[in-house]
Parts: structure tokens; C-alpha cells; sequence
């Protein structure tokens, strides 16, 4: 089931059908057994017809943060390696990828995210930018996984290869962060063989594709989870990126313009545009 926010309210799609839900966004989602509520929600909610709603889509987000895991794939751990190379290099990241504890940071709050079909933003300061896309996963207070999202955790890959304390002001900054275009509920946790895959565009035309299954990711979604909530409350729920594995080559770096598409099976495509903050 896809639970979808828009400016005329939730929606939720369950195979073909779509419902309305009479709810708010952070009463809806922060629950135990989201899924089986949902089933039953839609059993005495509003069928609707027509796709009108989905030119209101917002990102599914309210009073939730946004937090991220890093270095949780070999890919991501080999190319902090090499972009920290121009500062006399950096063993952070291999202690970090080998470590128990892993690589937690925070990432956005709600009003610096953007949804599907808005513009993403890269830093004017910045020489070399990225995107990143995370499967994301919503946790509700008690720190249970109840849904999963695509997300894009925009990165500048030379003000953090310059130092890697500058890691907030490289990841954190207005529209760094996209999330959507729905949350996805399932009653299983998401298989690991789910795939997640990204092309970026340029004048219409793929300038770097790749895909990869999650089951290369080195640690569990729950061990991250649980790192997250050791010492911190999200009375509303949190967002949590898990880290990437999809790096574009060294010398790729996005420009205004720029179309990034990121698909994750059972979720969706979110596709945003590139641009500079005024
Ligand atoms: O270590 C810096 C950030 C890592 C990250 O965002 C990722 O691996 O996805
Ligand atoms: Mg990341």
C-alpha cells in the first residue's frame, strides 16, 4: 500500500484503487502496525476516481526530521576514500564502515525537504556535487520500521573531501534533501533483493545510470534504526536514509538543469530537478 500527501489531503493506494483518508499526516503514520490499520482504514474510507490528486503531491513529510546513515556500502566507503585524497586522505571512513557504531548524521528538517517533481538544490560554494539515492525508511516513536521511501541525500563531494568536519555544511543545506514520492507500507519488512536504481539526465539524455540490489548494504535497517534512537526521542516518527552505493564517476559532478531520477521496486520514481537556491 502507498500512502500519498498532497495539498487536498492523503491518499492511499491499495493495488488499483485509491481512497481518501480522513486524517492528519503524523496521526496517520506514527503507529504501531501501520499496515494493518491501513486495511482497515480503507474498508470504510472514500473511493476516488479520476487522477487529480496526484498533480498536488507534497513531500510525505510533516513534523518529522530527517536523519542519515553513511558509509554503509563498500562503493560509498571506497569513494570518501579517494575524494578525501586531495587533503592528505582520511582513514575515517574504513574505521567507520568496520566499526560496530555506524556513521549517523543529521540531515534535514521537514522544511528543507522537497517531493517528487520540485527542484533539488546544489550549493553555490560547492565545486563538485552529487546526489545520493538512499533507501529511506520511516520509523514511528517506539522506533519500528512502518514504511519506506526513496530518498536523495544531496551531497557536495568537495567541501567534505576538503574536510570531513565540514560533513553538515555539505549535506545540509535548503532543498538538500528529497523524499517520496509516496511512503510505502508493507506487511513484510522490504525484501533485500528490492532494487534501487538512479539515471540522471542532461538535455534529455542519460549521462550516468547505474543500479543495485539493497542486499549489498553492510548492516541491517533495523541495527540502524536502533542506533538512531539510543539516546534520542522522535515523538512523531523520524526519517532515516540508509546510505548510498550509487557514485557517479570522479569527474561527474551535477549542474543546474540536471534531471535525477532514483526508482526503488514497490515504491516509485522520485525525479527532481537540479537548481541553485536564490
Ligand atoms: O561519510 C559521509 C557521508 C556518507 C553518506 O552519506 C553515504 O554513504 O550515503
Ligand atoms: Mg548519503
Amino acid at each position: 500500500m502507498k500512502l500519498y500527501k498532497t495539498s487536498k489531503g492523503i491518499y492511499l493506494q491499495d493495488n488499483q484503487s485509491v481512497y481518501q483518508l480522513n486524517y492528519g499526516w503524523d496521526e496517520l503514520v506514527n503507529r504501531d502496525g501501520l499496515h494493518d490499520f491501513l486495511k482497515k482504514a480503507l474498508q470504510i474510507a472514500i473511493k476516488v476516481t479520476g487522477s487529480d490528486w496526484q498533480s498536488h503531491l507534497l513531500p510525505p513529510i510533516e513534523s518529522q526530521e530527517v536523519w542519515a546513515a553513511g558509509v554503509t556500502y563498500l562503493q560509498s566507503r571506497d569513494a570518501r576514500v579517494e575524494e578525501s585524497q586531495s587533503s592528505g586522505g582520511s582513514d575515517l571512513y574504513k574505521r567507520v564502515y568496520d566499526a560496530e557504531r555506524p556513521e549517523i548524521f543529521f540531515k534535514a528538517t521537514a522544511s528543507r525537504v522537497v517531493g517528487n517533481d520540485q527542484d533539488i538544490s546544489i550549493r553555490k560554494d560547492s565545486t563538485w556535487n552529487v546526489p545520493e539515492p538512499e533507501l529511506t525508511v520511516f520509523a514511528n516513536s517506539n522506533g519500528d520500521i512502518q514504511g519506506y521511501t526513496i530518498g536523495n541525500d544531496m551531497s557536495s563531494r568537495s567541501i567534505e573531501g576538503e574536510n570531513a568536519l565540514y560533513l553538515p555544511q555539505a549535506k545540509t543545506y535548503d532543498k538538500s534533501a528529497a523524499i517520496g514520492p509516496c511512503l510505502t507500507v508493507l506487511p513484510e519488512p522490504i525484501s533485500k533483493e528490492t532494487v534501487i536504481s538512479i539515471v540522471i539526465k542532461r538535455n534529455n539524455e542519460a549521462v550516468y545510470s547505474d543500479s543495485t540490489p539493497l542486499s549489498r548494504m553492510k548492516r541491517e535497517l533495523t541495527e540502524l534504526v536502533g542506533f538512531l534512537f539510543r539516546e534520542l526521542t522522535f515523538p512523531n516518527g523520524v526519517f532515516l536514509m540508509t546510505g548510498t552505493c550509487l557514485v557517479p564517476p570522479n569527474d561527474f559532478t551535477l549542474i543546474p538543469g540536471d534531471v535525477v531520477e532514483i526508482a526503488i521496486d514497490g515504491i516509485g520514481t522520485l525525479t527532481n530537478t537540479v537548481a541553485h537556491n536564490k
